[in-house]
């Protein structure tokens, strides 16, 4: 069923859609906004014989990619892309994000950190003055009480991520463990971040500070949408 919600992110990952160009290497992201950009694309290449090569940022984005004909490659084969198209949990006005909903945050910032410009399609309900969401870390399982210990020391509460039957964590694709952090209000997610990275057995979090410059945020509407930065 359609909702304006839906028609928010339609509008969202189509108009990132219609900012790939023949020959690029595309991020493609995990989540429900980026894969109305992948079935944009895909319309695009059965269409209009657009050539591209995706570089999916984990295995249900890879599944989709396939389903919707778009060719794939790997950050192995393009440690530069062109273009990676993504979503967020938030975004504040500088342009720094909250990702990690769909426990795909390692790769995406990985694909992020390689690209030359990073899209992020997002719905007006993400769009934030100040960052309360849960921060993801994906945890080595190894380490994964010692790093909730430390997480706690930094003012978090953690919580293990469960599948939906609550019979065991969640696993990554990268065979990791995530952890939900509530941090309250995030004054400064750039130092959080820094000191969430310090952290051994703590793989990545799920704010993303450092891609400012090159992310443009592409706000979808329930008619049209709207290019943040
Ligand atoms: C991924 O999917 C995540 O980083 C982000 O948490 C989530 C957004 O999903 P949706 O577009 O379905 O709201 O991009």
């Amino acid at each position: 069923m359609s909702t304006p919600q839906t028609e928010s992110k339609r509008n969202a990952g189509y108009q990132a859609a219609g900012m790939v160009e023949d020959g690029m290497v595309v991020g493609l992201g995990t989540g429900s906004t980026v894969f109305f950009a992948m079935e944009r694309l895909g319309e695009r290449i059965r269409r209009d014989g657009l050539s591209i090569a995706g570089v999916p940022t984990s295995y249900q984005a890879a599944i989709r990619a396939r389903e919707y004909g778009i060719p794939l490659t790997s950050l192995d084969e393009h440690p530069e892309i062109d273009i990676a198209i993504d979503g967020a949990d938030q975004v504040d006005p500088a342009g720094n994000l909250i990702k990690g909903r769909g426990a795909a945050l390692l790769r995406e910032k990985c694909v992020a950190d390689a690209a030359r410009r990073v899209i992020i399609v997002v719905d007006p309900t993400k769009m934030v003055e100040t960052f309360d969401a849960l921060v993801p870390v994906e945890v080595l399982p190894f380490a994964s009480t010692s790093v909730s210990r430390r997480l706690s020391l930094l003012g978090a509460v953690p919580t293990m991520r469960e599948g939906v039957k609550k019979d065991g964590p969640v696993v990554t694709d990268n065979g990791n463990f995530i952890l939900d952090c509530s941090f309250g209000t995030i004054g400064s997610p750039r130092d959080l971040e820094a000191k969430i990275a310090a952290i051994p057995g703590a793989l990545e979090c799920g704010l993303f500070t450092a891609y400012g410059e090159k992310i443009t945020v592409i706000v979808g509407e329930e008619k049209g949408c709207r290019v943040v930065s």
